[in-house]
């Protein structure tokens, strides 16, 4: 891609894996994520938080000193944000919540980016909602 032949190796490979994942990402399916192997431990990841509704682990390719997904352990149909019903607001709720107290353990104290991207032009990659908690250093805005 143009950005690749502008940036490092290890990033432009980085770059290049998220472009496959949205490239192979299908909004509309609701057959299961990478995230369900996660969840059932099938696929190691480092969990730094976990309840019987949420699991928290970190992002394989952080943007930041921090950077840590939340999910729900069951989908129940909320593949992302934008299929919300009022059935999910307890655990939308929730994982804001556990966000909060994940980003306090991580001694977040000067502040941290939270982030749902949601389809295809929200850049989502994983059908499978999850909340993104960044931190660790000074965050820009607008985002990319
Ligand atoms: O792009 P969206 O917002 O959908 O976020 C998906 C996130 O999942 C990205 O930030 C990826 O880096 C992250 N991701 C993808 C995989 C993965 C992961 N985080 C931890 N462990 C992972 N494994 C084992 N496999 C992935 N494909």
């Amino acid at each position: 891609s143009i950005l690749s032949s502008h940036i490092s190796p290890v990033s432009a490979v980085m770059a290049s894996e998220k472009e496959a994942a949205l490239a192979a990402a299908t909004p509309s399916d609701d057959s299961p994520t990478i995230f369900d192997k996660i969840i059932s431990k099938e696929i190691p990841s480092n969990v730094v938080f976990e309840d019987d509704k949420v699991l928290a682990f970190r992002d394989i390719t952080p943007q930041g000193p921090v950077h840590i997904l939340l999910i729900p352990k069951v989908r129940d149909g909320l593949t992302g944000l934008s299929k919300a019903e009022e059935k999910h607001i307890d655990i939308l709720g929730r994982l804001l919540y556990t966000a909060k107290l994940v980003a306090k353990q991580e001694g977040l104290a000067e502040g941290f980016r939270i982030v749902i991207n949601d389809g295809p032009q929200g850049c989502q990659s994983v059908y499978h909602i999850h909340v993104h908690l960044i931190g660790g250093r000074q965050m820009n805005w607008p985002p990319g």
